[in-house]
């Protein structure tokens, strides 16, 4: 996979990128993540970016010119095969669902948007897509783009060592995770359940996937009803609702 950024702030990124699985997905070839900075497209002597908005009004606009610039020059014969994905808090809410979608690709174009705004014709004549990260304000798509990053890059072949914990992980089968525990097996006076260390695997697996079950619930009860549940799923949600 190939990530291409465009942004105005390339120097958010550092770091990101460069610890843990993201590190080692880079290492191992999985995947290339290319900095463009925007501003480098821009034309004359004061590589201007923004301009103030047609009809008034506060804050400053992303200009089309450069965006386009940099999108062409980025992917060059590649322009019509690349997704362009737009990161505005006005794109499709990304997910897991999302994420998987996006993996499927071979290369991606992301453009962070600044969060006053980017001329209307980036978003109708340019990108391909539109992507928000949640229901909240932040500056600009950096943070979203370093989110999507790292949601895509998990999913690839050969990223995670362990092909199970990808499938376990939270939302993978959109559930919550269960609780997880490690040494030692009283800290502070808390133990740990008793059936973690009892040695009996199905039993093990059964208290995971009700804890799972349980835990979302309480906490998501809203992506309960699209979560893949068995029978014995089903039978066991009805007798915690019932007991109330
Ligand atoms: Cl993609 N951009 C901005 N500016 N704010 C956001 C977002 C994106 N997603 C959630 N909030």
């Amino acid at each position: 996979m190939q990530f291409d950024i465009l942004t105005l702030f390339p120097g958010l990124f550092a770091g990101a990128f460069e610890e843990s699985i993201i590190k080692r997905a880079r290492e191992s070839g999985s995947v290339t993540i290319a900095l463009h900075n925007i501003r480098d497209y821009a034309a004359g002597r004061h590589k201007v970016t923004d301009d103030t908005p047609y009809g008034g009004g506060g804050g400053m606009i992303m200009k089309p010119e450069p965006i386009f610039a940099a999108t062409e020059a980025v992917l060059g014969e590649q322009a019509d095969m690349v997704p362009v994905i737009l990161l505005t808090p006005q794109g499709r809410l990304f997910d897991q669902s999302v994420a998987r979608e996006l993996a499927r690709h071979d290369r991606l174009l992301l453009i962070c948007g600044r969060y006053e705004g980017v001329d209307e014709r980036v978003h109708r004549y340019l990108a391909t897509d539109e992507v928000s990260i949640g229901d909240y304000v932040l500056s600009g798509g950096e943070i979203a783009a370093m989110v999507i990053v790292d949601a895509v890059t998990r999913l690839l072949p050969g990223v995670l060592g362990d092909p199970a914990a990808t499938f376990e992980d939270s939302h993978a089968e959109g559930l919550l995770e269960y609780p997880h525990y490690t040494r030692p097996p009283t800290f502070r006076g808390h133990p740990v359940p008793d059936v973690l260390l009892s040695g009996h695997h199905a039993e093990i697996t059964r208290w995971r996937r009700q804890q799972a079950i349980q835990r979302t619930l309480e906490r998501r009860p809203d992506i309960l009803s699209s979560a893949h549940l068995t029978e014995e799923d089903l039978a066991y949600l009805a007798r915690i609702e019932a007991s109330g």
